[in-house]
């Protein structure tokens, strides 16, 4: 007979790392939001997704715990293709992740970057492990589980190629839509500014700071990093900015006291849903 050391003790056995091409991806997908996507079905078509939106692969350890932030506010019907189209991706990535999804309480003026700074420290309040952050607008999917959510040695840009810049991007510069930042490149940037009230320049403003960093921008390859943005016309209170043109001239004065060093708010309501942590906040009004 067995030794009774040589049982299978109580402790969960140690799983190898996760390798760093998962296997099981599908390559290019097709995306479409054509007829309406209920929660019921998401949730019922991702039972490994816990409370929160919180996923931990099965087989193997990832090196990363990555945080996905979302800026929103009264965009229900996109959230829901989001999570539809988005976690089974991420699941087949192998990651361990949590969705953030970072509502903007009341009708003032948008603010798509100080809404990612929040949801970069509360991420962080929710779990300490989090390595590495990626930020995506609510509307964009991403058209090849190859584009992989993750952090490198350098900050990622992964909506490079969009149907409606024709799948090309739209200038050298551009950073909108998806990107990803470890912890110490975030901090290195003094994060993202607060100051930019309404549609545009924010993301500009967030490319000269890792330029201005001495940082250089990672990109997959043109035809993995494609996406699919879910018409829409422009929001109620996010009007165009007509200050970002000469504030995106002024990055290396105001990132020095503008941003994740200073950013004021107040959370107003944490709730974990089955598949998104829905974090409400406010986040005050341009002066
Ligand atoms: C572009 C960029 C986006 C950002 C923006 C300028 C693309 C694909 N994306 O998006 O990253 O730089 O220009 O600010 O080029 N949102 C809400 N509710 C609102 C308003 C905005 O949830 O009322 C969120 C939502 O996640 C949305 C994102 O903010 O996807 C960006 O706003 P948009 O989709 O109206 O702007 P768009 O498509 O021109
Ligand atoms: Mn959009």
């Amino acid at each position: 007979p067995e030794a009774p050391s040589a049982r299978p003790g109580p402790t969960a056995p140690v799983l190898p790392p996760c390798p760093d091409s998962p296997p099981g991806l599908v390559g290019r997908l097709l995306i479409e939001f054509t007829s309406p996507m209920p929660l019921e079905r998401v949730q019922r078509e991702n039972p490994g997704v816990l409370l929160g939106g919180r996923y931990t692969p099965p087989d193997c350890t990832p090196a990363q715990t990555v945080a996905v932030i979302i800026p929103f506010r009264h965009r229900e019907h996109h959230l829901r293709y989001w999570l539809h189209y988005l976690h089974p991706i991420l699941r087949r990535q192998r990651l361990r992740y949590g969705v953030y999804v970072i509502n903007q309480h009341g009708e003032d003026t948008f603010n798509r970057a100080k809404l990612l700074n929040v949801g970069f420290l509360e991420a962080l309040k929710e779990d300490a492990a989090y390595s590495c952050f990626i930020f995506s607008d609510v509307d964009l999917v991403p058209m090849d589980d190859r584009n992989l959510y993750r952090c490198g040695d350098q900050p990622r840009h992964f909506a490079i190629a969009m149907d409606k810049f024709g799948f090309r991007l739209p200038y050298a510069g551009y950073f909108g839509g998806v990107s990803g930042l470890n912890k110490s490149q975030f901090l290195r940037i003094n994060g993202f500014p607060n100051e930019y009230w309404g549609w545009g320049g924010e993301d500009d403003d967030i490319f000269n700071r890792i330029s201005l960093a001495g940082m250089k921008i990672s990109r997959p390859d043109i035809r993995i990093g494609r996406y699919r943005m879910i018409k829409h016309d422009r929001d109620k209170h996010n009007e165009p900015n007509p200050q970002r043109f000469t504030k995106i001239q002024n990055t290396k004065l105001t990132m020095k006291r503008d941003g994740i060093g200073s950013v004021r708010y107040q959370v107003l309501d944490v709730s974990r849903q089955p598949l998104f942590t829905n974090i409400t906040v406010d986040i005050g009004r341009p002066p």
